[in-house]
């Protein structure tokens, strides 16, 4: 017999089935359904700010400031190259690692690449793979409403970085409860990850890139803790952060003119290839992340590329031609870039409208 289901005005329903518990206003337990959708921004939600992020933000920031004065008074250069490299190892532990990999699933791993990226990952401090993975995937189903993490209608400084200043919007956890996230809690490297995160991320976050300059090449604690720390790693989260702020708000929409993530060149750049952000809510499981492009706005891309030939990464996801022009003349803003004549991508009523002039005569 079908349960008998009720619904709660938050959108949870309640079965009415003695075998999976006795929580529910008629003996059922609940559990959420995806008959509930949130708006895109209550205006009346009040935000219940967490000041002890405030704070730790504050400082994060002004510390960050303090390092790029000393990298350009102080430092070492090998510091300097130092955090660069750990700007890259943690940005492709983001991208690669928890965006690509383990987010939205775009190409397979083996053991030694993701244990790799889990390295890098904690790097960057993000918080765990499997909780940030959770969170981009509500991103994804629910952009631009209540249920997203990082809502752009709260504003371009909510989505950038307000969003982890204050209590999450009851949506986010409402709707991230329906999310599957069982691959992700299956993996054991990332299981490890979460168990150990509060020994893990201090060392490879904060402890070692400090300590190593000045072991390696005698580098002050101040220019240490600084430029390779402090600067690096801020710089680092605010280049994810422009992903939702700046790509969610300013550039193109040749694939959808409907939604709100566009092509954004600059955050491409510094967030080394996920600035294709219209394309890639357009189709999210593409490994590129992208449909154009080199690897010097695509950086992600040339990792993982290399990975495949080295046979760490397999099983690599990509959007056929065909399928992406479809798109494009469907829902695009006429913004595709074409290249000239003969560009696959030039659509058939613009061939069809232009003027040929001199034409050869037979
Ligand atoms: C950071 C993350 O910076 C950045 C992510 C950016 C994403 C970008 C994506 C763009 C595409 C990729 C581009 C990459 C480019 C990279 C370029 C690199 C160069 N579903 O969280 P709590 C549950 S992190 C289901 O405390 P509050 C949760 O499990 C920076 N359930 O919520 C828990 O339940 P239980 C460092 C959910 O209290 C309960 O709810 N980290 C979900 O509202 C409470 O969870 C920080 O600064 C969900 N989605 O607090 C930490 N969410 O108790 C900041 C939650 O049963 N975070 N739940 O376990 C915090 O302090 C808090 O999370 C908070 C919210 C204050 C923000
Ligand atoms: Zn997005
Ligand atoms: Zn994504």
């Amino acid at each position: 017999m079908a349960p008998n289901i009720t619904s709660a005005p938050t959108g949870v329903l309640f079965e009415d089935d003695p075998s999976i518990g006795v929580d529910g206003p008629q003996g059922g337990k609940p559990r959420v359904v995806d008959t509930y959708v949130p708006q895109a921004c209550d205006q009346n939600y009040k935000r219940r700010i967490v000041w002890r992020n405030v704070a730790i933000f504050l400082y994060l920031h002004a510390a960050a400031i303090w390092g790029a004065y000393l990298m350009f008074t102080s430092a070492k250069w090998l510091t300097i190259v130092w955090a660069f490299l750990m700007y890259q190892a943690g940005g492709l532990g983001i991208t690669a690692g928890a965006h690509r990999l383990w987010a939205h699933k775009s190409y397979k791993a083996n053991v030694p690449l993701r244990l790799l990226l889990t390295l890098f990952n904690t790097i960057a401090f993000q918080n765990h793979v499997i909780e940030w993975s959770r969170d981009h995937r509500v991103h994804h189903k629910y952009t631009e409403t209540d249920a997203d993490p990082h809502n752009l209608n709260r504003g371009v400084f909510f989505a950038h970085v307000g969003w982890l200043l204050c209590r999450k919007h009851p949506d986010v956890i409402l709707k991230g409860k329906g999310i599957d996230i069982s691959d992700l809690e299956k993996d054991p490297i990332l299981a490890f990850q979460k168990k150990y995160y509060l020994i893990l991320m201090p060392i490879f976050c904060f402890l070692l890139p400090t300590l190593l300059p000045m072991y390696m090449w005698g580098e002050t604690l101040s220019n240490a803790w600084f430029v390779s720390t402090m600067f690096r790693y801020v710089f680092t989260l605010n280049m994810t952060w422009l992903v939702n702020s700046a790509a969610h708000k300013w550039g193109n929409r040749p694939y959808d003119q409907s939604i709100a993530p566009s092509e954004n060149i600059g955050v491409s750049i510094g967030a080394l290839g996920e600035g294709w952000h219209n394309y890639h809510h357009v189709f999210p499981w593409d490994y590129k992340a992208a449909e154009l492009g080199n690897y010097r706005a695509n950086f992600t891309t040339g990792f993982i590329d290399f990975m495949a030939r080295i046979g760490w990464a397999y099983d690599l996801k990509t959007v056929p031609a065909a399928m992406v022009q479809t798109r494009v003349e469907r829902t695009g803003d006429g913004s595709h870039e074409v290249w000239g004549w003969d560009d696959k991508d030039l659509s058939k009523q613009d061939r069809d409208l232009a003027q040929i002039v001199n034409k050869k005569v037979m």
